[in-house]
């Protein structure tokens, strides 16, 4: 069941909205108990690389795509890290529109540029980073009158706030730490305002503490400063100014969390601990949390016993080459069975 019709009451559809439906969400939120127990907490991983364009930017996009389409939309427009640009096209395909995607030239995941041309988006190689990028793109919207489905679209963070109801449905109630990934912040000031509305309903009893978790290299919420040249591995990130920062500080003040930022080492030692003691390959940005965790462990920070969720945001899978560069190449052997009892030697 998408998102539109398992929260159709929570969310702001008419019966004029489109049923816009990828069956996005209802996205497995897993125990991984190996590394949890390393790490002193009950640690769960919300695979949001489960959703049909491989991250959790569908949740949003299939209610602003509905939306758009509702108030007579013709054309989409986004700038893009990669995953928006994904969604974006995938729904703007479903629903017969064009779309118009623009990328930070040279700085997008491979798997994600194939999504965004497969789907048949025009999609326009900026030079220059994600910031100026959605600065043009919000000006092409207003010349153009092309629809904007970035999170400045009020519904794309209207229809995120599903992730933290599907976590409080799974656990009973809100898990203690909820971190997660931040780049443009507006997933992380989605949640919240999920988790809010769920206790406001009598839907659960708990809130978080939110843990949000940048790049060294793009960490403007870290440092309190816009970074004026972001510079990371976890590309999707990979933001200097973002536009939800104002609701991220707030998510994180209300809540009791922090922000933190992990090394890029420490966000592909995440990934490589994800992968090979939890079974999930995961994007490198969303390997962040599980860094920040690793980190807070090392400094006796993290909580003892908490129950822990982790946004796993996207699917490794949309960035084959980083994880390439960083294990070992695959053992070669001719076709004999001598060949393979040597190689199962060593
Ligand atoms: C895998 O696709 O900004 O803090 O243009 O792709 O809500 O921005 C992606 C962001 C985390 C950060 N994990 O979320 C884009 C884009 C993954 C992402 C984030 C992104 P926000």
């Amino acid at each position: 069941m998408g998102v539109l019709k398992r929260y159709g009451e929570y969310l702001p559809v008419t019966k004029k909205t489109p049923a816009v439906n990828l069956e996005e969400g209802s996205t497995p939120l897993v125990l991984l108990d190996r590394i949890g127990s390393s790490l002193g907490i009950e640690l769960w991983g919300k695979l949001e690389g489960c959703n049909p364009t491989g991250s959790f930017k569908d949740r949003g996009m299939v209610l602003a795509v509905a939306k758009a389409m509702e108030d007579g939309a013709s054309a989409f427009v986004c700038a893009s890290t990669g995953n928006t640009s994904a969604s974006a096209a995938a729904y703007a395909a479903h629903v017969g529109a064009p779309c118009y995607v623009l990328l930070p030239s040279g700085k997008v995941a491979m798997g994600k540029l194939a999504q965004a041309l497969i789907y048949g988006a025009r999609v326009i190689a900026v030079d220059g980073n994600f910031d100026r990028t959605l600065e043009m793109a919000r000006e092409a919207s207003a010349k153009c009158g092309f629809a904007i489905v970035n999170s400045v679209n009020p519904y794309r963070l209207i229809s995120q706030r599903t992730g933290a109801w599907e976590i409080c449905e799974s656990l009973g109630d809100a898990p203690d730490l909820h971190a997660i990934p931040v780049g443009n912040a507006g997933n992380i000031s989605a949640y919240w305002a999920g988790y809010k509305e769920f206790r406001e309903r009598g839907r659960s009893k708990k809130l978080p503490r939110m843990m949000g978790f940048q790049a060294e290299g793009a960490a403007p919420l870290v440092t309190g400063m816009a970074c004026p040249v972001p510079e990371t591995v976890a590309t999707a990130i990979r933001i200097g100014n973002p536009v939800s920062a104002h609701l991220a500080r707030e998510a994180v003040r209300e809540s009791g969390g922090e922000f933190n930022s992990v090394t890029d080492a420490e966000i592909l030692e995440a990934q490589k601990i994800l992968a090979a003691r939890g079974g999930i390959f995961a994007e490198p940005a969303s390997c962040a949390p599980l860094a920040g965790l690793i980190k807070l462990k090392k400094s006796g920070l993290l909580p003892e016993g908490s129950r822990v969720v982790m946004v796993l945001t996207g699917n490794g899978l949309k960035d084959p080459d980083t994880a390439l560069s960083q294990v070992e190449k695959p053992v070669a052997i001719g076709g004999t069975i001598e060949d393979l009892m040597e190689a199962l030697r060593q």
